[in-house]
């Protein structure tokens, strides 16, 4: 057995037993044992920034982390911008990282660089194991550290001489993840009292606080007092659909925001961030809550948010003979006429099967998606957390590999589908049921949106060349053949409905390019 082999069974033995891998000669030695290993499920990404995404994705529907593969400072480097909307995500991520071996480091070769400090802004944890007598115990390190409650991006930087290294030392065990914290007691009463007050509170929620138990807490608790419920403006994760409580997010645009936020008077956290601006723009506050609103954190996003929303309806006498405002199941007719955001999510609403997971990096495109589905089937809605564009693709595949039996629809803007669209490739090489529509409005059109919003005026020629996707326009149906996807495109709400029910209907992936 030499290091790697351990690595890979210490893997295995803390249930990680994924691995989206981008790899190179650093790292063939992990290579050669995960080839040793039939329980591993090994899933090529032709660029880091899918094999990140889809660790993401897989990490939020798995409740589990899956293994990483990367080559060097480069590799890391390529996968930074989804290992950041993962960390966001607080999403478990065993990230692992090969490097020359430790005598070739002092030659200077090509590839090298300062892992760690590459490592370092988007990991939680960064360790570099240079010894194969210790990767085992390091690797158990890593796992331990990625499952830490609420999920923890692990980085673990492998020598190639500490993989390829012969050794005899124990594997060790890894440590089964800690229950989460209980919130204490002064944190209830005093949310208690603050919804008690006779004051407009809210209950803003994240986390695992946007499962349907823990919503449909908050729904007692909403309907027994009057909060009123929010979410953070984006989410790893929510539970929604008919039979399930549905909850309103913090808009995207900050008068909007700011619309929404201003009449609390209290502000409860739940595994949730005050909400502040996305951004600065010039007038206007990054604080978003009114003045004197006061805000009290009941629960860490660590913590056990099921259970502090159950001690907050037993603290304020709030039985289970109440019961929320579910939604009950409608579904629209179909759409006619001209395809628009609009009659996409009509369309998607009159025939999403149940429990699909949506993967929503549709931009500006899917900012009144909440309002079409709220009493659909059964579904997981996903969102882009840390704002790098480019995730959407590679969290479908991530999604589709953690849950097979599950329908993946993705929703994707045309710029941020360009970032990793190699997502693609590995949808059809690992055959994911994944329907993938594009928004192809041939434009970074919320960039003239924001051009607008911080004032700097109207583009002019320089400007719209660095705004508009066309001359040419991309031609998503070919990208996607080039890929192994099958792929229709579509400029009518009509064609779109027949499109799509045959996509839903058939196992495997399909794009849909939507010309808007
Ligand atoms: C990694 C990264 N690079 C650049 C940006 C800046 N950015 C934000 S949105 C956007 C383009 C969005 O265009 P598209 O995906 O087509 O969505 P649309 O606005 O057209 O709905 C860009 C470039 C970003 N958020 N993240
Ligand atoms: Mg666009």
């Amino acid at each position: 057995m030499n290091g790697a082999d351990a690595l890979c069974d210490t893997l295995l033995a803390g249930g990680v037993d994924t691995c989206f891998a981008n790899p190179g000669t650093s790292e063939m030695h992990f290579v050669a044992a995960l080839d040793r290993k039939p329980k591993m499920r090994c899933v090529l990404g032709l660029f880091e920034g899918v094999v990140t995404g889809a660790a993401d994705g897989y990490a939020r529907m798995a409740e589990k982390p899956a293994a990483t593969l990367l080559h060097l400072g480069p590799g890391l480097a390529n996968g930074l911008a989804n290992l950041h909307n993962a960390k966001r995500a607080r999403s478990p991520v065993v990230n692992i990282v090969g490097d020359h071996a430790t005598y070739h480091l002092r030659h200077d070769a090509p590839l090298t660089s300062d892992i760690e400090g590459l490592a370092r802004p988007m990991s939680h944890w960064v360790h570099r194991v240079s010894e194969a007598d210790h990767v085992s115990r390091d690797a158990a390190l890593a796992i331990t550290q990625a499952r830490a409650a609420p999920g923890r991006i692990a980085t673990l930087i492998l020598a190639a001489d500490a993989a390829w290294t012969e050794t005899t030392a124990p594997l060790s065990a890894v440590t089964p993840p800690l229950a989460r914290a209980k919130v204490l007691q002064p944190h209830i009463a005093a949310a208690a009292a603050a919804i008690r007050s006779g004051k407009r509170t809210t209950l803003m929620l994240s986390g695992v606080a946007l499962r349907a138990n823990a919503l449909e807490v908050a729904g007692r608790i909403a309907k027994a007092t009057g909060v009123r419920l929010l979410a953070q403006q984006s989410n790893a994760r929510m539970e929604r659909g008919a039979g399930r409580m549905d909850i309103e997010r913090v808009p995207y645009p900050i008068e909007q925001a700011l619309a929404a936020l201003k009449d609390i008077e209290h502000l409860i956290l739940v595994g949730a961030k005050a909400p502040v601006a996305f951004f600065a723009y010039p007038g206007k506050p990054s604080d978003m809550l009114p003045e004197g609103c006061s805000v009290l954190q009941l629960a860490d996003p660590a913590d056990d948010l099921l259970h502090a929303l159950q001690w907050l309806a037993d603290e304020l006498g709030v039985g289970a003979n109440v019961k929320p405002d579910v939604m009950e199941f409608k579904r629209p007719d179909l759409p006619t006429g001209a395809l628009t955001p609009a009659s996409v999510a009509t369309a998607l609403a009159a025939l999403m099967p149940e429990h699909a997971i949506i993967c929503d990096e549709s931009v500006t495109s899917g900012r009144n998606l909440f309002q079409f589905t709220r009493t659909v089937p059964q579904h997981d809605y996903l969102q882009l957390t840390g704002g790098a564009i480019g995730e959407g693709l590679p969290m479908a595949v991530g999604a589709a590999i953690a849950c097979p039996d599950r329908k993946v629809i993705s929703l994707e803007a045309d710029g941020s589908g360009m970032y990793t669209l190699q997502a693609l490739w590995t949808q059809a090489r690992e055959a994911l049921d994944v329907v993938t529509i594009v928004f192809a409005n041939r434009s970074y059109a919320i960039l003239h949106a924001e051009l607008r919003g911080v004032g700097a005026g109207v583009p002019g020629v320089n400007a719209r060349r660095m705004l508009d996707l066309d001359q040419p326009a991309l031609q998503w149906t070919q990208l996607a053949a080039g890929m192994g996807v099958e792929a229709a495109r579509v400029t009518t709400a009509q064609e779109l409905c027949r499109v799509l029910k045959a996509a839903l209907s058939r196992k495997g992936p399909f794009l849909i390019e939507a010309v808007l």
